[in-house]
């Protein structure tokens, strides 16, 4: 196990702060359920049931007992593959409680991530949802498990329902040391597992809950897969643990599921990619049946949103809107509730503590005055490194941690994300390496070369595209048969290319050494219209 502290200088100047409060996630529930004038409340919610802290509290430990006695030790790594449902919070809790470290998977993951998630976590269990839109996730972990000797015990929800164990006491976590293992979006062949403390990560909690306003009050509604960061704690489900307020789980962000919930429980705010704000925004513009007048905030964050949306979204959902940029290495901006309506349309807002420190460089890594730049950051809540040390110059030499991103500062210090170096794509939040399809796309017999690109896309922002060299004596390769074969190489379905270009050559680059880097810069420089780029 490795993981990269910050400098002791830092760590003790945080501490003496008080934003690292020595408090672990299992002591945060007990607390809220402890807590007399909370622990009736409702914590959490999805279509089916609903549990008060109190309830919650029982449950968690239960589960945390039972997954003991199936002999997970605490330091022990359990992938957690789950929906949006209350079984999705009472596995995570209890896995606090037992003191093993959840491995935030997501649904839509297929054997090509699972395995390397398994295999880099060395995980011990993972818990799948079954049978989920009528996808065989049994079927799936077994494959896993095929192929990570690690994995000791596949749990469906059927099973982890029947488990149940009398309560015992665990010991407690020290907050100082990893809590759970949190997935960068953009990775390369191995999976980059982030790992983040008790400290830091409640840290960025409640720090948010103060930026976002949430108190009891506050009815949070989760559209977003759970394990996104976003959902998770900016401020997320953990932000309305944390001040004690309630959390809704929608199996589907599009309005006629989700607003019902809206209706339902009286949801104040939501986390939405620039999609879904857009979805929602023309849905409520074309008149709609639901009564959604509870909804407060609206946050939009994952991917750029376009600042014609971003003007559309508050008048058209009577909303406030907060505009988020984060990553689950750490750090997060979000527009102030009470920004002048420019700022918020306009810009993806300030770092959320005055402890963190941003700094613009150029390629070579040397600072520019006034961006654009690329960002780097440290601060309370940002990681030192990966798990196991991986991909480390992803942090430069002192620590900074090289976002990758680039942008702009506006007068009032919030950042305007302008773009992104390297070969991340962000299809609409979910974010799709460039590489790695390229490397699967690679060991079809029809392609000789092939160059993985993004392109501009309406609605999702940028979408992919694959241009292929075909080899010699094939058919040039079409998209649909070039998507089967990257599902059947196990690849989750929002990483299966778009849409396919067949050229003779790649364009010159003018480098000697043909750089893969440079082609897909030169290739996304020329490319083409969306409409052009046919399958
Ligand atoms: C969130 O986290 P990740 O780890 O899935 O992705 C992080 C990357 C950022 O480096 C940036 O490239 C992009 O996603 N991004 C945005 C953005 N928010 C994220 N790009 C432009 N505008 C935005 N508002 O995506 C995430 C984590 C916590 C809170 C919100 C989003």
């Amino acid at each position: 196990m490795t993981f990269t502290s910050w400098p002791p200088e830092l760590a003790e100047l945080y501490r003496d702060r008080g934003l690292w409060r020595a408090e672990t996630f299992d002591d945060v529930l007990a607390a809220r359920a402890g807590d007399p004038d909370l622990a009736d409340r409702v914590a959490v919610v999805d279509a089916e049931r609903s549990l008060t802290y109190r309830e919650l509290d029982g449950r968690v430990g239960r589960l945390a007992a039972a997954f003991a006695d199936l002999g997970i030790v605490p330091g022990e790594r359990v992938i957690v593959q789950l929906p949006n449902v209350v079984a999705y919070v009472e596995t995570v809790f209890a896995l606090f409680r037992a003191r093993a470290l959840p491995v935030f998977g997501l649904p839509a993951h297929r054997e090509a991530e699972l395995v390397g998630i398994a295999q880099e976590s060395e995980a011990v269990a993972m818990i799948h949802p079954g049978v989920l839109h009528g996808y065989d996730h049994a079927g799936l972990a077994r494959t896993v498990a095929e192929q990570a000797p690690t994995l000791r015990h596949v749990i469906d929800l059927d099973e982890l329902a029947a488990l149940d164990a009398a309560p015992r006491d665990h010991g407690r976590s020290d907050p100082s040391e990893v809590a759970f293992l949190q997935l960068s979006g953009g990775s390369t062949g191995t999976p980059k597992l982030i790992p983040r403390t008790h400290d830091d990560y409640l840290y960025s909690v409640w720090r948010s809950n103060e930026v976002c306003g949430v108190t009891a009050d506050t009815v949070y509604l989760v559209v977003l897969p759970a394990s996104h960061n976003f959902p998770m704690s900016s401020p997320g489900i953990l932000g309305a643990v944390y001040a004690g307020g309630s959390t809704v789980l929608s199996p589907s962000p599009t309005p006629s599921v989700a607003w019902p919930l809206v209706e339902r429980e009286r949801v104040t705010m939501v986390g939405l990619v620039p999609p879904l704000a857009r979805l929602w925004t023309e849905t409520a513009e074309s008149g709609t049946e639901h009564d959604i007048s509870s909804l407060e905030t609206i946050q939009v964050g994952g991917a750029r949103c376009p600042d014609e949306l971003a003007r559309r979204i508050g008048p058209a959902l009577g909303v406030t809107l907060q505009q988020v940029f984060g990553m689950a290495e750490g750090l997060v901006c979000y527009t102030d509730l009470d920004a002048p309506i420019e700022v918020v349309t306009t810009t993806q807002g300030r770092p959320m503590s005055e402890y963190d420190q941003i700094r613009l460089v150029d390629e070579d890594g040397v600072p520019v005055e006034s961006g654009p730049g690329l960002l780097e950051v440290q601060g309370p809540y940002t990681i030192r490194g990966y798990w196991n040390g991986v991909a480390a110059t992803s942090f430069a030499a002192d620590g900074w941690y090289r976002t990758g991103d680039v942008v702009e500062l506006a007068d009032g210090g919030e950042l305007i994300v302008r773009g992104r170096s390297g070969d991340r794509i962000n299809r609409g939040g979910e974010k799709v390496s460039a590489e790695q399809l390229e490397e699967h796309l690679l060991e079809h017999s029809a392609v000789r070369d092939v160059i993985v690109v993004a392109i501009d896309d309406e609605y999702l922002g940028e979408r992919t595209c694959a241009y292929v060299i075909a080899a010699d004596g094939e058919p040039a390769p079409k998209l649909p048969t070039l998507r089967a074969f990257a599902r059947g190489r196990g690849l989750a379905e929002w990483k299966l290319p778009d849409s396919v270009v067949v050229i003779d050559a790649f364009p010159e680059t003018g480098v000697g050494k043909v750089s893969r880097r440079r082609l897909r810069e030169t290739l996304a420089a020329t490319r083409p219209g969306a409409n052009a780029v046919g399958g």
